[in-house]
């Protein structure tokens, strides 16, 4: 029986999950969470605490431990690795990790220590900025300066500079610690370190994952001089060569072998970035099903007829791991934020639904909210703290319900607003991610968007999934429509529209501009 194992190591956990393709079914799927059970890193949520609200740097060393631990507890309760006949990975985007030369010859690791030790030594910069990080405002701008304005960058690399993507963050340590980033042999995206962790080389990074760094230039799919040049010294060698999504990258490392039990020389294909593997996994590889990625992150993205960039540059064009190109909006106020509501009053994911379903109306009589706890990505917001507009005890955070439904009217309209730049009309989309099990949540959503929300039948981790069906596909040569067949089926529970909100969503999405713009100025 054909067993193929997706990894997903997303902000808050490390997932994996193993399809078996003859039986059509999902055998394995298990997550480490990084708060739970890994707390000696300190990122209950996935990065370190810091002082400045714009800096968010996790421990590559806890994604390599968690790596392990996942391994290792699978195996103790049964599960046989050797199995696996094809491996490949997802990892949470854009985020980067600093190796300085000794990486190479380390990556032939010894079976009998922890991996995340043998590593230490290799890290040129001890912690990892991720994609929550809002810090390299400047670098963004030198970066767009340098390159021949922000239309450049984007006609290049399919974004204009944003302060999460890769090539910002790398200017930034460059700037900042000149004698560390000389001693940077390797910079490696979380997908692809990852990929070379499990592989024991030195990975690729794939077109899917690369498209998130304003490095890449997309059409020639090669690294764009000009970008290089605009963002760091001798970066071309510090980056490892950009491959297509399905390119075999190596096989499975001897310590895995002996340590886990995999089959020697099972493939490896080219890790790639979460929303690119979710996809995938969603079955939304061709153009017409959006998806709506409600995990730490908020995201909307779809599969691409032609390249078109977003005119007012919060949107991206990253690499279809299955060919072309997708689209793809983010939010970073998304699950942390409905979180830091849910808990201000005392509530849980059930009530949290039933205050919307329950105990408020579409609108919700007029109070609104800005909601950027943390600084925001789409639209840019680099103030962090949220902005109440309404009646007394709503804006003083008197009124629970009232805030529940106003985090997840605010969040919805923010994404429908920013997302129309796609230009397909989405009468139906698709859903994944934490926040998906949430029917109060989704209930917005289809209302705000006028469009029918549908679930997956099996897996929550569309992600890992996707990684999973990546390697049949590029391994095992299983044709994607199987697959879909198999594995992304549509759960019947489909949540529709409720019309006669449509006009009450209409003057909400218009106040909701208007704040923005007296607030922020946008
Ligand atoms: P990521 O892959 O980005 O690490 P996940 O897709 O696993 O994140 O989603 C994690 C988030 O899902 C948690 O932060 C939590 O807020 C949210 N979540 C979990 N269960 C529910 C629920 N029933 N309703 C709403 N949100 C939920
Ligand atoms: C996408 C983005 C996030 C991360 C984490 O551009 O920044 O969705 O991939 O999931």
């Amino acid at each position: 029986m054909p067993q193929y194992l997706g990894l997903d190591s997303s902000t808050q956990s490390l997932t994996a999950v193993v399809v078996d393709t003859d039986a059509g079914k999902v055998v394995l799927n298990e997550s480490v969470n990084f708060g739970r059970d890994l707390p000696q890193y300190q990122c209950p949520n996935g990065f370190l605490a810091n002082p400045d609200p714009l800096v968010k740097h996790s421990d590559p060393l806890l994604w390599v431990d968690a790596l392990e631990l996942l391994l290792g507890r699978c195996r103790q309760q049964g599960f046989d690795w050797s199995k696996i006949r094809g491996i490949s990975g997802s990892g949470q985007q854009h985020g980067s990790v600093y190796l300085n030369e000794r990486f190479f010859e380390s990556l032939s690791f010894d079976p009998a220590t922890p991996l995340a030790g043998q590593l230490k030594p290799c890290l040129s910069r001890l912690t990892a900025p991720i994609w929550m990080d809002s810090s390299t405002n400047a670098e963004c701008v030198e970066i767009a300066q340098a390159a021949g304005g922000v239309a450049e960058v984007v006609r290049i690399s399919g974004s204009r500079p944003i302060e999460r993507f890769t090539g910002p963050q790398i200017r930034k340590f460059a700037k900042e610690d000149r004698p560390a980033y000389a001693k940077t042999a390797r910079i490696h995206l979380v997908s692809s370190f990852m990929a070379s962790v499990i592989a024991g080389t030195d990975a690729p990074i794939d077109f899917g994952d690369g498209a998130g760094m304003n490095l890449l230039d997309l059409a020639a799919g090669e690294w764009n001089g000009k970008l290089l040049l605009a963002t760091a010294p001798k970066l071309r060698d510090k980056l490892s060569t950009p491959v297509p999504s399905h390119t075999q990258i190596g096989e499975v490392a001897a310590c895995f072998v002996k340590k886990y039990g995999f089959s020697a020389g099972t493939p490896v294909l080219a890790f790639s970035g979460d929303n690119p593997c979710s996809l995938v996994g969603m079955g939304a590889i061709q153009p017409g099903t959006a998806v709506l990625s409600l995990g730490t992150s908020d995201t909307f993205f779809a599969a691409m007829r032609k390249p078109v960039t977003d005119p007012k540059g919060y949107g991206h064009v990253f690499g279809n791991p299955a060919g072309g190109f997708m689209s793809l909006i983010c939010l970073k106020n998304g699950s942390l934020a409905r979180e830091a509501v849910m808990k201000k009053f005392g509530l849980d994911w059930d009530a949290f639904a039933k205050a919307i379903l329950e105990q408020t109306e579409a609108g919700n009589g007029g109070n609104l909210m800005l909601p950027f706890f943390e600084a925001e990505i789409t639209p840019l917001v680099l103030k962090a703290g949220p902005q109440l507009f309404g009646t007394a005890a709503f804006v003083a955070w008197r009124n629970g319900p009232a805030a529940a439904r106003a985090i997840v009217e605010a969040q919805a309209i923010n994404l429908k607003l920013h997302s129309a730049w796609i230009g397909e009309k989405t009468k139906a989309i698709r859903v994944t991610g934490g926040a998906s099990k949430n029917v109060g949540i989704l209930q917005v959503l289809a209302d705000v968007f006028g469009a029918k929300l549908f679930r997956l039948g099996g897996v929550t981790n569309s992600a890992a999934l996707g990684a999973a069906l990546r390697a049949a596909n590029g391994v095992g040569g299983a044709a994607w429509e199987v697959l879909f067949d198999r594995f992304a089926a549509t759960d019947p529970q489909v949540i529709s529209p409720n019309r006669s909100n449509a006009k009450a969503y209409e003057k909400l999405a218009k106040e909701f501009t208007a704040r923005l713009k007296d607030t922020y100025g946008l």
